[in-house]
């Protein structure tokens, strides 16, 4: 058996929380099309015959802009140090859009992270938007040479194609030994957590512009029952950002909610009833104070389970038969 540790690490927007969710056949993470989905490191447990792999699914690494977008890189390098293996993801678009086959940003991404002797598996993703193949060629080629990968996989999570290639491959990168984690885990992360992040989710879904971005989500009441009842928060940076997320008579935000509570039931298996506030505070992305109340701190290493407060990780739910 081989167990281990596996962090998912790249740009922002590639794919990573697709392939977190694609291996473990949940919808854990939230993932949009908008860059900076994912804020705080999230760990996702697969058990197979073969063994364990303990992924860490990571902020994408971009240029901050923010103290936000500073920890957020700081969380997202922090996990590197106690991982046995590294899933190093790019996306081949900015090669189709002619930026040359390797985009300097992952060049510099492969100086700085991976460590020298470290086993990390390329993956490629986004294929399925390259119409014509043969310009992928080039591309893994010079990708390749940027470090001795133990494996460069092309994939396209939204076809689910390649996934159990690089299952295979970060296995056989991971060491001999017992699982870390009793069979049924999911995560360590409360379902706090997961009403946290399908709140704002459903808020990436339904908005745009400086908005998406703007909003951080608390959780001010869970209360478990028959039906859990929530009680949350969405901080926004704006009074004008306010009025969009409420909208036309409430519009909005009943929307929002009701998009949110249908995640958070499928992942508790009971009803909820869920009460969204809007409220304004001023510049909490540079506030590091506010920060470390939103949760976003940097001293947080996911994986470290059981040292995270706010309630008992969410388990794996047992499948239905079909
Ligand atoms: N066409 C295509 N889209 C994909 C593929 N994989 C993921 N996506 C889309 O790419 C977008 C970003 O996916 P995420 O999984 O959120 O990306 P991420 O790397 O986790 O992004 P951050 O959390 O911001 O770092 C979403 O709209 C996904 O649906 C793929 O193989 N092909
Ligand atoms: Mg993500």
């Amino acid at each position: 058996m081989h167990s281990g540790t596996v962090a998912i690490v790249g740009r922002t927007n590639v794919g990573k929380s697709t392939f977190l969710n694609a291996v473990l056949g949940e919808k854990l993470a939230i993932v949009s099309p908008l860059p900076q989905t994912t804020r705080d490191p999230l760990l996702g447990v697969l058990t197979t015959k073969d063994g364990q792999i303990a992924f860490l699914d990571t902020p994408g690494l971009h240029t901050p802009k923010s103290e936000l977008g500073r920890r957020m890189n700081l969380s997202a390098e922090s996990v590197l140090p106690a991982s046995d293996a590294i899933l190093f993801m790019t996306d081949v678009t900015a090669a189709e859009k002619g930026r040359g086959p390797v985009l300097p940003e992952d060049r510099s991404l492969a100086q700085k992270l991976l460590p020298e002797g470290g086993r990390v598996v390329l993956v490629l993703n986004k294929v399925d938007l390259v119409r014509d193949k043969s310009r992928l060629l080039p591309v893994l080629q010079a990708y390749t040479d940027l470090f001795p990968f133990e494996a460069v996989i092309p994939t396209s999570m939204a076809r689910q194609d390649g996934v159990d290639r690089v299952l295979d491959a970060l296995v056989a990168c991971l060491p001999e030994g017992e699982p870390n984690y009793p069979e049924d885990t999911l995560t360590d992360r409360p379902v706090q957590y997961f009403v946290r992040e399908y709140v704002r989710e459903q808020v990436l879904n339904a908005t745009r512009g400086e908005v998406p971005h703007a909003v951080a989500v608390t959780i001010d009441r869970y209360e478990d029952g028959p039906l859990a009842r929530i009680g949350a928060t969405i901080h926004v940076e704006k009074v004008g950002q306010r009025r969009i997320l409420i909208g036309q008579g409430g519009a909005m935000l009943v929307r929002i909610g009701s998009a949110a509570r249908q995640r958070i039931e499928a992942m508790i298996g009971k009803r909820s009833h869920l009460e969204l506030f809007v409220r304004v505070t001023e510049r909490w992305k540079n506030a590091p104070r506010m920060l470390t109340e939103l949760g976003y701190e940097v001293s947080e290493l996911a994986g470290a389970a059981g040292d995270k407060p706010g309630g008992r990780p969410v388990r794996r739910r047992r499948k239905k038969q079909s």
